[in-house]
């Protein structure tokens, strides 16, 4: 039983979705998820859990194809509209997926895969028309979804979640943030990260209220949003509310005082997936007379921490323990810190994920002999409530709220021409929290950074190119031989 759609049947004819300017019923959303799931189907009885990838913007059509792939009995890998093509053929290799389900926009540029991957390109208008049949019973344990995140590793890794995994994220979320079915939310983040699925897209489903789709964030969109007087939360990653804060700022006083007068309505708006500058929560603030609730997460345990709803939202703090949450903070010693000591946190609960995808050296390795899913993110107890210092690798970078490993750019930038060796950073920036930077090593003394830059996007999203470049002699390197890239960073 997969409580998220069974709970949908009690809503029936509210407002699932507004998509496109159009509303859709939590009755069309179960309607057309049962076409999605005879479809692919197909006369058999159950997917029994394969892999159904779909590249499709984030829309009414985005949630029936992942609830029809749930309903059909498979595993739902929502692909990236932003990555280039060997970012999305890793996916598929990766998952073994047999089909994956495309919107019209990317047919042809998925066309080139059919052939090197032979997969099956299905169009999403097929799978949504038809008659539906009867459908599996499906069990909590089983795996419901892969998202790929980026790690300590080059290559991004499959996080597997069972439909328990899911509902216990969603219910702890629910319940702690209080929401209810007359709440309407703004999703504007993709749909292939827990922050926009979990957080906004399925805690709206679960609670019978409304979700209504902005497929790409566009500040002045937003704000108009919030200006119509209909949205009750609102959801994003930092480097958003610092973009929403900087048009704010641009527009005239009159546009301001709107603004401003429609923010300071909603019930509650929330920043996560990167640390929050106090100077952005403060300006926000002042503008909106919103308190940001900051909350800490991952991919691997939904969210852990967070800042209380009805009491204290501490600045550069992330609250404490969500309920149903276990949260210890350990030294290199793997034993719990003395309080008010920095420690590594540590993670147990029904909302840790159940593996990493065809890797069992990677899964055991991410957690302690006793069950704790080992973070890598460092913090501290401070007066009541817990405050992350940072993380305990180098290479993970945290960009507009995305996670991107160092080591994946590198693999990259070590196979073009002329480029000996490199190293990849992250910046502090105040808008994107960090930004990606690389130190060249080259026998050439006149590299083309912007051709370095054009080759790296044939291989890799956006967010993950490097905004700054320097080219060196060498790197700077411990007498192990190791890249110390903190004293490279102070090279830039
Ligand atoms: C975009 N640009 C950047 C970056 N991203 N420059 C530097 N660093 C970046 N990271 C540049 C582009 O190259 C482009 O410049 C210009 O900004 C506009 O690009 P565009 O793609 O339109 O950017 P955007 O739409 O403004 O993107 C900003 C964004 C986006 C909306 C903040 O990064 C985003 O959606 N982030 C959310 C990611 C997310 O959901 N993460 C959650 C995962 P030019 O025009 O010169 O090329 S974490 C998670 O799920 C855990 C569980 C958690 O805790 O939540
Ligand atoms: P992801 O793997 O994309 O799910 O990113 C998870 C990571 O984002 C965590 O391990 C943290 O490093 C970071 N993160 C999420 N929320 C916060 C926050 N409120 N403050 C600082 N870091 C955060």
């Amino acid at each position: 039983m997969i409580s998220l759609i069974d709970r949908a049947y009690t809503f029936e004819n509210r407002t699932a979705i507004l998509s496109d300017g159009k509303k859709y019923s939590y009755k069309e959303l179960i309607a057309a998820s049962a076409k999605v799931a005879s479809n692919l189907l197909g006369g058999e009885s159950d997917l029994e859990e394969a892999r159904i990838c779909y590249l499709v913007p984030p829309s009414f059509e985005y949630t029936a194809i992942q609830w029809g792939i749930w309903r059909a009995g498979g595993i739902a890998v929502p692909l990236c509209v932003l990555h280039p093509l060997p970012s999305i053929s890793y996916v598929l290799e990766d998952t073994e997926a047999n089909i994956v389900i495309v919107h019209s926009d990317y047919e042809q540029f998925l066309k080139p895969l059919e052939k090197t991957l032979g997969i099956t390109i299905v169009a999403l208008k097929e799978v949504l028309e038809g008659l539906s049949s009867s459908l599996p019973d499906i069990s909590k344990e089983r795996r419901a979804m892969i998202l790929y995140t980026s790690g300590t590793t080059s290559k991004p890794k499959g996080v597997v979640t069972t439909h328990r995994n899911i509902e216990a994220q969603i219910t702890t979320l629910t319940n702690a943030w209080e929401w209810s079915k007359d709440d309407h939310i703004l999703n504007i983040l993709p749909l292939h990260h827990v922050h926009g699925i979990i957080n906004v897209m399925s805690c709206a489903l679960w609670s019978g209220a409304c979700c209504e789709f902005q497929p790409k964030f566009d500040a002045e969109k937003v704000w108009k949003a919030i200006s119509s007087g209909r949205l009750t939360l609102f959801m994003a990653v930092p480097t958003i509310y610092y973009k929403l804060i900087a048009f704010w700022e641009a527009s005239s006083k009159a546009q301001q005082s709107v603004f401003s007068e429609a923010a300071s309505g909603l019930r509650l708006m929330v920043s996560g997936s990167a640390a929050l500058p106090v100077s952005v929560l403060e300006k926000w603030e002042e503008i909106t007379s919103q308190r940001l609730l900051e909350r800490y997460g991952m991919t691997e345990i939904g969210m852990g921490l967070s800042n209380s709803y009805r009491g204290e939202r501490r600045p550069g703090h992330v609250g404490l323990p969500l309920p149903g949450v276990q949260m210890r903070l350990v030294g290199a010693d793997n034993q719990g810190v003395a309080s008010g000591q920095a420690g590594e946190i540590q993670i147990k609960g029904a909302s840790v994920f159940k593996e990493y995808w065809q890797n069992e050296e990677a899964t055991k390795k991410a957690f302690t002999e006793d069950g704790w899913f080992i973070t890598g993110d460092i913090a501290q107890m401070n007066r009541g409530l817990y405050k992350i210092l940072g993380r305990d690798s180098v290479d993970i970078i945290k960009s507009g709220g995305y996670k991107i490993s160092a080591l994946e750019i590198e693999d990259v930038l070590r196979k073009q021409t002329n480029i000996d060796d490199c190293a990849v950073v992250g910046l502090p920036n105040e808008e994107y929290g960090e930004l990606v930077a690389a130190c060249l090593i080259s026998q050439k003394s006149d590299i083309d950074f912007e051709e370095v830059t054009r080759q790296l996007k044939t291989q890799l999203p956006g967010y993950k190119i490097p905004r700054k470049y320097i080219l060196r002699a060498d790197l700077p390197r411990n007498v192990l031989g190791k890249v110390t890239k903190n004293k490279l960073k102070e090279y830039f």
